[in-house]
This record gives structure tokens, C-alpha cells and sequence, in this order.
């Protein structure tokens, strides 16, 4: 008899079949005999049920009380710090490629590959059935998630960080409309860390709606809801028109004006995302994903698709992230991972303190000042990628829309680089067109958040081009469509926020926010725009004045001179290396090669005439 007819009974049973869902039952069971557990449960909408979950990765050891009231610590092992990008593989049919930089693998043999691998995981382990929805319940965003894992510590992030669907699956009416994500943290060690992660497998198999993920706990790894699904929902949003991003969704309040105008963004990991979301004065709907589809009246509907943050803590401290910072400190139900434990008290890097402890718990075990790695490098007593998990609703800026089943419209989109010689800090795209060009050409430097080293700039279309299960021309044409089939087009902007000038930054960390309400007043007509080849630049007396309204603080001509200088040179420098970088990709969209084009020659013919590297934006009006 198979394992699950003994491990489903009862109370478990009777909650899978009241789903009346033949689907879900089938998965469950497939998995429950592939996977063996010792132990199943199943856990709906009940608040007493989804306790369960948390109490169950404190028995097991994956996280441990702190001594503020609700907090717990997680680690995930020593080498299991961030998305493992290579062995990440999206399952193909033979003979299909994807773009540069996406690992993909033969469907057949990958799944042969990690299905070995989950076989067994689960022995001695119990096994925990889940149901989330992606996106607000009851809503034309809705996506059903079925997760099967053994980590408690999964489950439970996933409870601060999605929306519980047990309800929402009823809705499906017996179809088979869901996705399915897999998970097993496989052998753990004495810190109920994942033993095996040389054996980390984490396989997309979008045509089954399904993501298998073995020997990992990192959440953008073991997570179904988070990067998992994100690549799910970019294949279904590539058949159905609509957009699956890695994006921010934000209400920028300008000052003294009674209105909120609802933005988006891309910035790939660690390029100011969460700190543009939070903004001060601003509120927040969400600071990762986001899907965006078209209303009956032309517009564009976002909705955060997560209702947490799963956020980088390096660096919140009561100066720069007062908001985060606070709730950090006080109670409420919030798991931190990979900071320093001293004394049942979290320590991580640019907290803002100087009295870090030299010897406590880190990500390494015992920890003291000096303790080296395995190759003679110092361990850091707080990883960099080191994270919080909460709730959003525990923000004092969570804006009140952000479990509105509509979602909210779009007027702006950003999107942000990390960059430190080539664009300023904010411009508008000159059109639909040329703002998925800003999106497409996005350039970062790699940070802690993925592995592999940190430093080198990389594109990074869309901030999304690690989640492509499809190739990029095909992604890129789809949000050309998307924006012509609207009838009120979001504005697009590019923003960065880290241009040098001799080493040091040109701009404060808090100066973003003059960029995003210049963008909102741009959406409502208030400013005019200097136009350029490379878009449209603030003018300085706006920029002046809207200095004096937010900080109170002379900004100099000299400073936007410094900033939004455009330098021709840099620009060109760019434009050669996007060529290299989309030359060999295939069906791009026509519109990308023609924009890139023309600002290439426009620029060529501006240095030309005037013999310059740079020119002030003075120079176009
Ligand atoms: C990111 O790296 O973009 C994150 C964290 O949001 S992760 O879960 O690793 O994807
Ligand atoms: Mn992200």
C-alpha cells in the first residue's frame, strides 16, 4: 500500500477533500510517496493551524527565540547564503535554448536528476502541506500555490510573507489551475542546517506549473512563493499579456498635496529597492514583486503578489531606515537570518552601533573576532545578505491598498541601475518604447545577494533576467505590447543612486526622494523637462525648489551640474557594451535596435560638433 494512505488520514484527509480538487490530492500524494516523510500535516486558513508552523521550526531547531518578544533567528548553512544562480536550471524540451546567463537543462534528464534527489528526502522528517495565494485572494491577480516541504522554517516565512489560500483553492472548482512547488532541505546538520548543499538542485519545470528544490534553505532558493513562482508567473504572463516583474509597488506622496500617485519599480538586488519603497513620507505596498495586468479603462493594475518583506538588514539603521529600524527593535512576529546572536540579541552590519560583540552566533557557528574560513578569509560576525522576514502591515507606511483585490493603478515605473560613472540620477523616458529600453538596458554591480563575486557590473534587463524562463526578446516585446494595448500609459523613469564624482557619491542616500516626487509631479504635468538624446532631464529650479520644500537644503547648481551633466562618452561606452550584450540575442524587438541606434548616432553627431565628453543640460534647452 502506498506510504500516503497511511500518512493521510483523518483530520488531513478530510481537509484535502473538502478542497474537492482531485489535482491537489493527486500532487500530495505523488510527493508524500517520492519524498517519505515520517509525518504529514495539513494546514489551512486557521490562524491555530498556521501557529502550528511556527512552533514546529522551534521544536526542530530551525529557529530559535530571541529575546524580544516574537523574534526568532534562523540560519541557513555556511554556504547556502544567497540564490545559487548555477544550479538553478529551467527544464527544456530538447533542443530549445533560452537567453545568455540562464542555466537550463534537459527536461527529461533534470527531472530524472532531482526527482533521485527527492526521493527519500524527507525520511525521519514531517512534511507540511501548504496553500497560498500569489497576489491578494478573490482577485483577478489571484494564483493558487500548493507548497510541499519539510522545513518549518519555509512554511513559516512563507506565512509572513504570502497571503494563506486554503480558501482561495476551493475556488479553483476542481481545476487543475495551480502551481506546485516541491521543497526539502534534505539531510540537516546539528544546527538543523541543510548538510548536502554541494547536492542544492533547484529545477523550474514551467510547463508542468511546477519547481522542485532540494538540499537548500535560503529563501530565494526554498521559498515556492518568492523567485520560484516569479518564473512560473513570467511564463503564464508571457502567453496571457500581462507582466510578472521584480518590482517595487509604492504611493508617492508629493508635500502639500492631497494625492497619492501609485509607482513601480525594478532594481536588481541591493540597488536602493526596499529603500525606495520606504521611502520617508511615502507608503508601501510592496518592495519585490509584483504582477501588472489591464483594466476595463485602459489602465495598468499592480498588485504586490507577497504581503512581507524578506529584506536585507546590512545597513537599516535608525538614520537611514528609521521605519524598518524601529520595527526591528520592538515586538512582533519577525524571523531574522544569518545576523550575530549574542546573549539572545540580533547584531548585523551598519546597525549603527559601536559596540558589536567579538565572539557570539553567527551563520558560521560559534564565532569570535578573527575566525577565518576554509581559504583563510575573515569571517564577517553578520553575513551581507544577512535578512529580516515580517509582515508589511507591521510598517507604519504600509499603504491601506495593499490587499485591495483591484490592486492599484500605475502611473510611473522606474527603473534603477547601480552605476557610478554613466547615468543621472533621474530622467524620463521619451516614450513607451524608449522606457522598456531603459528597462532592457539596466546595468548593476553584483552584491552579496547572489553567489559569486561582488563588484562587476552586469546587465540585468528589467532587474529580471535571472528569472527568464523565456527568451529575452520574447519578454521584451510582451511589455512592448503590454504598454500599447493601455490607454493611460504609466510614465517611465530611469533613477540611480550611485553616481561618482572622484570617488565620492554626488547625491545622500535620502536625496531619491526628490527624484521620485519630481517623477510624480512629471505624471501630472507640474514640471517641465529639458529633452535629450538620452530623455527628458529635471530642470535645476525645480530641482532647487523641491530641495528646499523636502530637506530644507540649498542645492547648488554646481551639485546638478555634477548630476545631470550628460556625459556623452559614458553613454557611448554603454550603448557598445548593450550592443555586445543583446548582438547574439535572438528575436529582439525591432523597436529595441532602432532606439539604440538612433541615441548612438545622436550622441556620435553631438560629440562631433561640439568636441565634448560632457554637456550640461543647459546646453538642450
Ligand atoms: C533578491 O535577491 O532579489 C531578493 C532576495 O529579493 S531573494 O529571495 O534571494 O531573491
Ligand atoms: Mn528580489
Amino acid at each position: 500500500m502506498p506510504l500516503s494512505n497511511f500518512l493521510l488520514r483523518g483530520e488531513n484527509l478530510h481537509k484535502l477533500v473538502a478542497l474537492e480538487n482531485p489535482h491537489v490530492i493527486r500532487q500530495v500524494r505523488r510527493f508524500i510517496d517520492l519524498c517519505k516523510p515520517v509525518k504529514v500535516t495539513v494546514i489551512g486558513d486557521d490562524p491555530e493551524e498556521i501557529a502550528y508552523v511556527r512552533q514546529l521550526s522551534l521544536d526542530n531547531g530551525e529557529e530559535v527565540k530571541l529575546k524580544m518578544e516574537g523574534h526568532t533567528i534562523h540560519f541557513d548553512g555556511f554556504h547556502d547564503q544567497a540564490r545559487d544562480k548555477g544550479h538553478t536550471a529551467v527544464l527544456l524540451p530538447f533542443g530549445e535554448r533560452l537567453s545568455r546567463g540562464i542555466v537550463t537543462l534537459e527536461r527529461e534528464e533534470g527531472l530524472k536528476e532531482v526527482l533521485g534527489l527527492l526521493d527519500g528526502s524527507m525520511k525521519g522528517k514531517e512534511c507540511l502541506i501548504r496553500f497560498f495565494s500569489l497576489g491578494p485572494t478573490n482577485s483577478r491577480f489571484s494564483l493558487c500555490a500548493l507548497q510541499i516541504t519539510d522545513s518549518a522554517y519555509v512554511a513559516h516565512s512563507e506565512d509572513l510573507l504570502y497571503r494563506s489560500g486554503y480558501e482561495q483553492f476551493k475556488r479553483l472548482k476542481g481545476s487543475h489551475d495551480f502551481f506546485t512547488f516541491i521543497h526539502s532541505a534534505g539531510e540537516l546538520d546539528e544546527r538543523s542546517c541543510t548538510k548536502n548543499v554541494d547536492k542544492r538542485r533547484i529545477y523550474i519545470d514551467h510547463l508542468d506549473g511546477k519547481v522542485y528544490s532540494v538540499n537548500n534553505q535560503y529563501a530565494g532558493n526554498s521559498l515556492g512563493l518568492k523567485k520560484l513562482a516569479l518564473r512560473l508567473a513570467i511564463y503564464r504572463a508571457n502567453h496571457e499579456g500581462w507582466l510578472a516583474e521584480h518590482m517595487l509597488v509604492m504611493g508617492v506622496h508629493p508635500p502639500r498635496k492631497k494625492r497619492v500617485t501609485y509607482f513601480t519599480g525594478a532594481y536588481p538586488s541591493a540597488c536602493g529597492k526596499t529603500s525606495t519603497a520606504m521611502i520617508p513620507g511615502q507608503t508601501i505596498v510592496g518592495d519585490d514583486i509584483a504582477y501588472l495586468k489591464i483594466d476595463e479603462d485602459g489602465n495598468a493594475r499592480a498588485v504586490n503578489i507577497e504581503s512581507g518583506i524578506f529584506g536585507i538588514i546590512k545597513d537599516v539603521n535608525p538614520v537611514d531606515d528609521p521605519l524598518i529600524y524601529k520595527a526591528l527593535t520592538t515586538p512582533r512576529e519577525l524571523i531574522f537570518s544569518n545576523v550575530l546572536i549574542v546573549d539572545d540579541v540580533p547584531y548585523w552590519q551598519g546597525m549603527g552601533r559601536d559596540d558589536i560583540p567579538e565572539s557570539g552566533v553567527n551563520f558560521s557557528g560559534e564565532w569570535w573576532k578573527g575566525k577565518k574560513d576554509d581559504d583563510g578569509r575573515e569571517i564577517p560576525f553578520a553575513h551581507s545578505n544577512a535578512r529580516y522576514t515580517m509582515r508589511i502591515s507591521e510598517l507604519e507606511n504600509a499603504d491601506p491598498k495593499i490587499h485591495d483585490p483591484d490592486g492599484v493603478i500605475v502611473q510611473g515605473i522606474f527603473y534603477g541601475g547601480r552605476d557610478s560613472d554613466t547615468n543621472v540620477p533621474i530622467y524620463e523616458a521619451l516614450s513607451w518604447e524608449h522606457g522598456v529600453y531603459l528597462g532592457a538596458t539596466i546595468e548593476s554591480e553584483t552584491t552579496s545577494a547572489t553567489l559569486g563575486q561582488e563588484g562587476v557590473r552586469k546587465s540585468n534587463p528589467m532587474a529580471n533576467m535571472d528569472f527568464l524562463v523565456i527568451p529575452l526578446g520574447t519578454y521584451l516585446r510582451n511589455h512592448i505590447e503590454f504598454g500599447r494595448k493601455l490607454r493611460n500609459r504609466p510614465r517611465v523613469f530611469s533613477t540611480n543612486y550611485f553616481l561618482k564624482h572622484e570617488g565620492v557619491f554626488t547625491n545622500e542616500i535620502l536625496d531619491k526622494k526628490v527624484w521620485v516626487i519630481w517623477a510624480e509631479g512629471r505624471v501630472h504635468g507640474e514640471y517641465d523637462a529639458i529633452k535629450t538624446p538620452i530623455g527628458y532631464l529635471p530642470k535645476y529650479k525645480d530641482l532647487r525648489d523641491l530641495f528646499r520644500q523636502v530637506f530644507d537644503r540649498e542645492y547648488t547648481l554646481e551639485e546638478y551640474h555634477q548630476q545631470f551633466s550628460v556625459r556623452l562618452d559614458k553613454f557611448m561606452e554603454k550603448i557598445a557594451r548593450m550592443e555586445a550584450v543583446y548582438r547574439t540575442e535572438p528575436g529582439m524587438p525591432r523597436e529595441f535596435g532602432e532606439i539604440l541606434n538612433q541615441q548612438k548616432s545622436e550622441l556620435e553627431v553631438l560629440k562631433a560638433e561640439t568636441g565634448k565628453s560632457t554637456l550640461t543640460p543647459e546646453f538642450f534647452i
